[in-house]
Parts: structure tokens; C-alpha cells; sequence
């Protein structure tokens, strides 16, 4: 009596687990067919700290119901025709630029001028301030884009092929005829000319055979980019400019906010922010470490005279019609913002 007892358990128990393994494998794939996709695209590699921050911090965030699906070197859409993509619903998400924004809507040129955000603090700061509503307001109204968080790309510096005994940059007058390339908006062309250089709008993912093939003679990237791009292969200085302590933005499709429940949009929410700090933290030590990464690569890096170039990158913005769009105000309160 006993033994059958026994077997009737053993019987059972082996039923109740084929039932539930059954149960959670069909679970993903119940799951899987309720979950929204965000297909992501930027001109970034997967290694760099801000694709690496949204794989592996906001995607797992999410999982529960959405599928994130990140698309790399500008692999799917190519640089500066992600925000179009989403608008038109093409896509979910990219890491956007102001510079980029400010195609649509010329005021986000204030947080791409030079020498403005002083550091990844300063960034957060502007971002979080209620200055900024009405900037975010005017983009999800007008182009169908959210901006969840901000994320620090790093500061800038001017990267040439020539060394020093070539091009020893100390003010902006020794780039006045060098060809640098900047990327393809017209806040990038503008601080080009504003560093002193003849800009060259290029693709960010051209950059590398362009200067192995002398058809530009620089580009301006934060150092964790020079690394990741491997930018040092076929350049030989780095001048220290930090003309713009650079930002992203998360910028994630309105319409599929709108469907997702209240608390979904707080976990979206919630992980871009998480996904931001983890990125910004990652870069902020890569910029740490990577000076002496550099040297060894045999990279000439050096600090030009920053009070020449401060000036004179401040003076063209502040003499053209650059901070024309600029809403009354702003600049005076991005600046009490700033340490
Ligand atoms: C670039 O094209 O130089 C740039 O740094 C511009 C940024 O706004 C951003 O698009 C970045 O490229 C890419 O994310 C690649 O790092």
C-alpha cells in the first residue's frame, strides 16, 4: 500500500513538474508575443559605454514587457536620421544630440555651444531643471520623441593625423586651414569654424578611412572614442581643448509611451535614468584612465592655451546669429547651474 503511495507521489509530482516546466517554457513565448520591440540605432559601437549602458541596464529593466534590440554603427539608420525614423514610427529609440535636435528645433543649439556645460554634473543639473520643460514638451508635441535621460559622450578634444612638428596647436589660429571633421549638423559646422578649423561634415562611421587616407586631417571626440574607434591608429595628437563636454540624449518613441501602462512608462522611465549614471560613470573613468592608454600608444597629448580657445569659440557665438535662438534667459541659468 505504502509502495503505491509512494509511486502515486513520485507519479505526480513527475505530472506536476512536466506541467509546470511546460507552464514557463510557453510563459517567454506568451510573453514574448505582448512585447513591445525597441529597436534602437546609433552610429556607436556596441563597446561604447553608452551602448554597453542601455544593453545591459535598461534592457534587462524592461524585459518583463519589452524587447530591446539595439542596432549599432549606424547599422540600421544611418547617423542623424534616427530621430525621422522614430517620428515616423521606423523606430523606438536612439541616443540622440542636441546638435541634432536643433535641425528641428534651433534653441537646443544653447547645450551644444562650446565651452558651455562645464561637466557631467553641470549636464544632469540643466537636464533635470525646469528649464528644460519646455524643450522636452516642444519635442514630444512637435516630432513624436521623448527624452528619457541624458547621457555624458565626454569632453571633446581636437584629435589630428599631423604631430606637433607639423601642427603644434596652441590657439585657434594653428587650425585655421586644417581640414577637421565634424559631424553633418550645423551646430557641428558652427563650432568647427568657431574652433578656428575648416570643418568637413562626415558620418561618424567614415571617420576612420577618411583620416588613414589623409582625405581629412582630424576629428573631435571625446578620448574614450578615439580608444573605442581606434582613432589612435591613425592619428598623432591629441590638444586638449575640451571645446564641448558633450551629452546624449535617450530619446524613446512617444507613441509607444503613450500605449505603455502607468507603471511601465515609470520603469522605462526609471531605466533610462539607471542606464544614464551607469554609462556616465563608465566614461568618467575611461576619460580618467585612457590619457596614459594613449601615451603609450605613442599619441602626442598636450593642453593648448584654453583661455585663447575659450575666448575665442565664446565670442563667435556670442557676435553671430548662433544664440539668436536662444529662449531669454537660458544661458544665464545653464551658467548659475554650472559650480
Ligand atoms: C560624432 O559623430 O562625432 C559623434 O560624437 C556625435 C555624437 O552626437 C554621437 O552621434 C556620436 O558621434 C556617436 O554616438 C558615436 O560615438
Amino acid at each position: 500500500k505504502e509502495k503505491t503511495m509512494i509511486a502515486k507521489l513520485k507519479r505526480h509530482c513527475l505530472t506536476s513538474i512536466v506541467a509546470v516546466s511546460v507552464a514557463v517554457t510557453s510563459l517567454p513565448a506568451l510573453a514574448g508575443s505582448h512585447q513591445i520591440k525597441l529597436r534602437m540605432s546609433t552610429p556607436a559601437s556596441a563597446t561604447d559605454a553608452r551602448s554597453v549602458a542601455l544593453q545591459e541596464v535598461f534592457a534587462p529593466a524592461v524585459a518583463g514587457f519589452a524587447s530591446y534590440e539595439a542596432h549599432y554603427n549606424g547599422s540600421l539608420i544611418k547617423q542623424n536620421s534616427e530621430l525621422e525614423a522614430i517620428a515616423s514610427g521606423d523606430l523606438e529609440m536612439s541616443i540622440t544630440s542636441a546638435q541634432e535636435l536643433a535641425q528641428y528645433f534651433p534653441e537646443f543649439s544653447i547645450f551644444a555651444t562650446g565651452y558651455v556645460h562645464q561637466n557631467a554634473a553641470h549636464q544632469v543639473a540643466v537636464f533635470n531643471d525646469d528649464l528644460m520643460k519646455p524643450f522636452k514638451k516642444k519635442v514630444e508635441d512637435e516630432l513624436g520623441v521623448k527624452l528619457l535621460s541624458i547621457m555624458y559622450l565626454g569632453r571633446r578634444h581636437v584629435n589630428l593625423r599631423q604631430c606637433r612638428d607639423e601642427v603644434n596647436v596652441r590657439t585657434p589660429a594653428d587650425l585655421a586651414g586644417v581640414n577637421l571633421r565634424m559631424p553633418g549638423t550645423d551646430a557641428w559646422q558652427f563650432l568647427g569654424k568657431a574652433l578656428g578649423a575648416n570643418p568637413t561634415p562626415m558620418a561618424f562611421t567614415e571617420i576612420y578611412t577618411a583620416l588613414s587616407t589623409s582625405s581629412v586631417d582630424g576629428q573631435d571626440n571625446p578620448l574614450p572614442t578615439v580608444v573605442d574607434a581606434k582613432f589612435y591608429e591613425v592619428t598623432c595628437q591629441i590638444a586638449l581643448t575640451s571645446h564641448l563636454v558633450d551629452l546624449n540624449y535617450v530619446a524613446f518613441s512617444k507613441a509607444v509611451w503613450d500605449g505603455l501602462s502607468a507603471d511601465q512608462q515609470a520603469e522605462v522611465q526609471s531605466a533610462a535614468e539607471v542606464a544614464a549614471e551607469s554609462g556616465r560613470q563608465n566614461q568618467l573613468q575611461k576619460e580618467a584612465d585612457l590619457v596614459s592608454f594613449l601615451v603609450e600608444k605613442g599619441m602626442e597629448i598636450y593642453e593648448p592655451d584654453l583661455a585663447a580657445f575659450r575666448n575665442h569659440v565664446q565670442n563667435l557665438y556670442l557676435t553671430t546669429s548662433a544664440s539668436e535662438p536662444w529662449p531669454e534667459g537660458v544661458l544665464d541659468k545653464i551658467n548659475a547651474l554650472g559650480n
